[in-house]
């Protein structure tokens, strides 16, 4: 049986286009109007940073935010949707300018393993078991301001009280390799799945893969997916493109290099992405001229690429590839994948 996949974007991929250099160019929607943009565009779940789901968490008791995370679920389920992960968004607060886990001051460090046991119980409510690690700002601007041996041990241990927490979550870290930082700490799949097996239950530590991210750290965002599926821990995906090495684009599906996307719906479907009940996410954002009347067409875009190369994946002369492997033509083999593409 052919898989059938699965799809969730986030209330952020519905941005407003500020970059460094300028303001937004549009005036940011409700996250009800953003719900009901998911649920018209026939998406199947949502993404949720623990302030996409309670605003102003750090203000909050213990007691509010669990009433307000009732609250989103019960919008949820009446929409039909489901909450795909929970995050917790490490990296806006003044607690976090150097960094959460790993920052240089242990009352900074103590205020992010809080939120993130905080982030646990939102995601309990909402009715998912993933919670997502993009460390953002576990990393360094300059290498002597930390020591990269013992920011690996503050992570671990980090990772380890959210394990202890809830016998159930599963935390899938997102690497990326710089941007807000210079270097990150974990930067890959491989440095992800190795520091899983530091911790005290390497089962529940995965990773999501993001295009973007791989390609930033030179790498093939297919081989990225091969990897972490050959672990069975590639548990959350997050499709995009990249231009090149330079700042993290988020560009819609198969925007920059059709053949990069090609090759991640291949690794997809040979690994049968989606059998444990795993998401295809699309961190896209619109381009910053977007008008609003075109707010949506990204996530609608990357969903119909992702369509369109299942089906170039799927008609793709798997045969004469296969001939032309076993007599190392791969000249013909490159110009059977262009033609293929070119339709
Ligand atoms: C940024 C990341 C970011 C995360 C999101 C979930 O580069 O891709 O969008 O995926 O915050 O934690
Ligand atoms: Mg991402």
């Amino acid at each position: 049986m052919p898989q059938k996949y699965k799809f969730c974007f986030g209330p952020w991929n519905i941005s407003e286009g500020a970059d460094p250099y300028g303001p937004p160019p549009r005036a940011p929607k409700t996250f009800d109007w953003k719900l009901e943009a998911m649920k018209n565009l026939g998406f199947d779940a949502m993404m949720f940073h623990d302030d996409d789901a309670v605003p102003d968490i750090d203000t909050k008791s213990p007691k509010q935010i669990l009433a307000e995370a009732k609250e989103v679920k019960k919008k949820l389920s009446d929409a039909g949707l489901v909450a795909e992960m929970v995050a917790p968004r490490l990296w806006f607060s003044p607690n976090t300018i150097d960094g959460a886990y790993t920052s240089n001051n242990p009352a900074h460090r103590q205020y992010a393993i809080d939120r993130s046991l905080r982030c646990i119980e939102i995601a309990k409510v909402l009715g998912t078991d993933v919670i997502v690690l993009w460390l953002a700002r576990e990393g360094t601007y300059m290498r002597e301001s930390k020591s990269g041996r013992q920011s690996i041990d503050l992570l671990v241990s980090a990772f380890d009280k959210m394990l202890g927490a809830d016998k159930k979550i599963r935390l899938a870290i997102e690497p990326k390799p710089n941007e807000p930082m210079d270097h990150a700490y974990i930067p890959t799949i491989g440095h992800a799945l190795a520091v899983a097996h530091l911790t005290r239950d390497p089962k529940r530590v995965g990773c999501v893969i993001e295009s973007a991210h791989a390609i930033l750290a030179g790498l093939d965002p297919a081989d990225e997916i091969d990897f972490a599926m050959s672990f069975n821990k590639l548990w959350s995906l997050h499709l995009n493109a990249q231009n090149g090495l330079k700042f993290d684009q988020d560009k819609p599906f198969g925007s920059a290099n059709l053949r990069v996307a090609f090759n991640q719906v291949r690794a997809l479907e040979r690994n049968h992405y989606g059998s444990d009940g795993q998401f295809v996410c699309f961190d896209v954002h619109p381009f910053r001229t977007t008008k609003e009347e075109h707010w949506l067409a990204h996530l609608d875009n990357s969903r119909k690429t992702f369509l369109r190369l299942l089906e170039k994946s799927r008609s793709f002369d798997e045969k004469r590839a296969k001939a032309l492997i076993s007599d190392r033509d791969y000249q013909a083999l490159d110009q059977l994948v262009i033609e293929h593409l070119l339709g």
